[in-house]
């Protein structure tokens, strides 16, 4: 819940999802948005329907209940109502869903490992890989009697070491399973979260547009060391994260070693 609320400095008092920076987060949210009004719009429609009916027939006035037992009629409405309107919900819902799944025509594919307490990052067509954890500042802070406020630490638990790098306006593929348990990846801003499964790949893909720092965390009760495992990412111009990616190649040698072990 807490994530939902990250952003600007009183967005702490937002009260609906946060819209994101992506296609998929778009639709996500219009998606959230038909359905709470389908349900709103029900709510009404049947508490008005009751309250109406208790204050206007109550038995006080000497109402007699009506008998419409085997009324067809009555039968026919409520099957063909609820089933317009879960159709009305499944269109939209389904659309999204195929959209939100299908990483055909990636521009390239990062593979997301979760361990007890860390994420991997290995780039399959970048020959680069590393460990993304919590931040020195706030493992400091975490610990018990530091006697540091952690309000004083800057993105105080929603930091890492090494972020994960992307290029804005490409579609990246991310393949994502796990070494240990099941964590999940998780960044509200992109619009989903999917869990990490040891033994299993699930895939997935976002395209953001906007350069930028996007913060989330582990998503599944992992361990003691749940709460530690944020996952930061920082969306690059295409140009920038070509001369990031070739830095990293630079010590590229050494990661992949320490990857196999
Ligand atoms: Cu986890």
């Amino acid at each position: 819940m807490a994530l939902t609320m990250v952003g600007t400095a009183r967005a702490e008092w937002a009260l609906n999802l946060p819209k994101g920076v992506t296609q998929i987060s778009h639709e996500v949210y219009d998606l959230h948005m038909i359905v709470m009004w389908i349900c709103v719009v029900i709510g009404i429609g049947v508490f008005g329907v009751m309250f109406y009916s208790i204050a206007k027939h109550r038995k006080s006035k000497g109402v007699v209940p009506a008998h419409f037992h085997e009324s067809t009629a009555v039968e026919v409405a409520w099957t063909v109502i609820p089933f317009v309107i879960l159709i009305a919900i499944a269109i939209p819902a389904t659309k999204t869903l195929v959209n939100l799944y299908n990483s055909d025509d990636a521009d390239m594919t990062i593979k997301v490992t979760g361990y007890q307490w860390k994420w991997h990052y290995e780039y399959l067509d970048g020959n680069v890989a590393f460990y993304s954890q919590l931040d020195s500042a706030s493992n400091a802070a975490r610990q018990l009697g530091s006697g540091i406020d952690p309000k004083t630490v800057e993105n105080y638990l929603l930091n890492v070491d090494k972020p994960l790098v992307i290029p804005a306006g490409k579609k990246v593929r991310f393949l994502v399973t796990a070494n240990d348990v099941i964590h999940a990846w998780w960044v509200p801003a992109i619009g989903w979260k999917i869990d990490a499964v040891p033994g299993f790949v699930n895939e997935m893909w976002t395209k953001v547009d906007q350069p930028g720092t996007y913060r989330g965390q582990c998503a599944e009760l992992c361990g003691k060391d749940h709460g530690f495992m944020p996952v930061v990412v920082e969306v690059k111009p295409e140009a920038e994260y070509h001369t990031w990616l070739a830095a990293q190649q630079g010590e590229g040698a050494n990661t992949r070693v320490a990857v196999a072990n």
